[in-house]
């Protein structure tokens, strides 16, 4: 059975993988028959990719959000597509808190200033004050593994943590006019794809935080970007539209903490996303269940 990757994967478990075909190019440039499993590093796996494997059975998505592949067109062709959930829950919940912490004490913009050597007295300037987390109110959009491991977090630092999600909690709307911090934690799907329109950023208070570790596309970047511009709001991005593309307008903006999509970044969380992986296609190559398989 052929194994082709999209790229090597850290971690003790890849070197269980037997005999893994490194791809130099995504999506590769001529067909390639005989690759029966895919392991898929941020690719995006479409009709047309599929197209040019056409002996594919298995998709191993490195990731827990599987939203870069078409389930439904890999289940018409009776493909089966892994991701890695459980993991990385702590690892972005972490990355979630560094940016919520970044954007209320204006962290990045205190590193600028000393390295500026603006530091003339002895105590910082107004511009750098910042607002305490204790006392605020978070409100997580997606109340799942991630969004869960993030409010234990936030009330340890004395934050009053609402959620919506889609079986409950507090009304979206509703939730966005009532937060200091807006956080979101759902996967990118035909209905999250814009849920934070321009109508609904516009609900945000006024020095209001929107932080976001999960898929660039639930939120109107667009619209996000002119109430960047403006200075109503600040925000905390991992993640964007269209990655790796970060909108230029955001470039210069001192109310905006940018990081380029490093939610899952740490050695221990990558290494067992790794494992994750790896357990599902060694359970398809013994033609087991396997342990993580999506459906559309
Ligand atoms: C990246 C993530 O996809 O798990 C996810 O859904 O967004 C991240 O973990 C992963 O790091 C790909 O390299």
């Amino acid at each position: 059975m052929k194994i082709a990757a999209t790229q090597e994967l850290p971690g003790p478990a890849w070197g269980e993988l037997p005999d893994v075909a490194l791809l130099q190019t995504w999506p590769p440039t001529e067909p390639l028959p005989g690759v029966e499993v895919l392991v898929a590093v941020v690719a995006r796996v479409g009709a047309e990719e599929l197209g040019l494997l056409p002996d594919l059975r298995l998709v191993a998505n490195y990731g827990v959000g599987y939203d870069s592949v078409d389930v439904a067109a890999c289940r018409k062709r009776g493909i089966a597509v892994t991701n890695t959930p459980g993991v990385l829950d702590a690892a972005v919940a972490d990355l979630t808190l560094a940016l919520v912490l970044a954007c209320r004490r204006q962290l990045v913009a205190a590193d600028r200033f000393v390295r500026e050597a603006r530091w003339r007295r002895g105590w910082a300037r107004p511009e750098l004050l910042g607002r305490d987390l204790a006392g605020s109110t978070l409100g997580l959009v997606g109340m799942g593994r991630i969004g869960s491991e993030v409010a234990r977090r936030a009330e340890a630092f004395g934050m009053r943590v609402i959620h919506h999600r889609r079986s409950g909690g507090v009304p979206l709307d509703e939730l966005l006019a009532a937060v200091d911090v807006v956080s979101l934690h759902v996967p990118l799907t035909a209905e999250t794809h814009g849920l934070v329109s321009r109508e609904r950023l516009a609900l945000l208070r006024e020095g209001a935080t929107l932080v976001n570790t999960a898929r660039g596309a639930i939120v109107d970047e667009d619209a996000l970007v002119d109430e960047l511009v403006s200075g109503r709001i600040s925000a905390g991005l991992d993640v964007f539209a269209d990655e790796p593309y970060v909108p230029e307008r955001l470039l210069g903006l001192p109310n905006v903490v940018l990081t380029p999509h490093v939610g899952s970044a740490t050695v221990e969380t990558r290494a067992a996303m790794t494992r994750a992986l790896v357990d599902n296609v060694l359970a398809f190559l013994r033609g087991e269940p396997l342990p993580n398989e999506v459906s559309a």
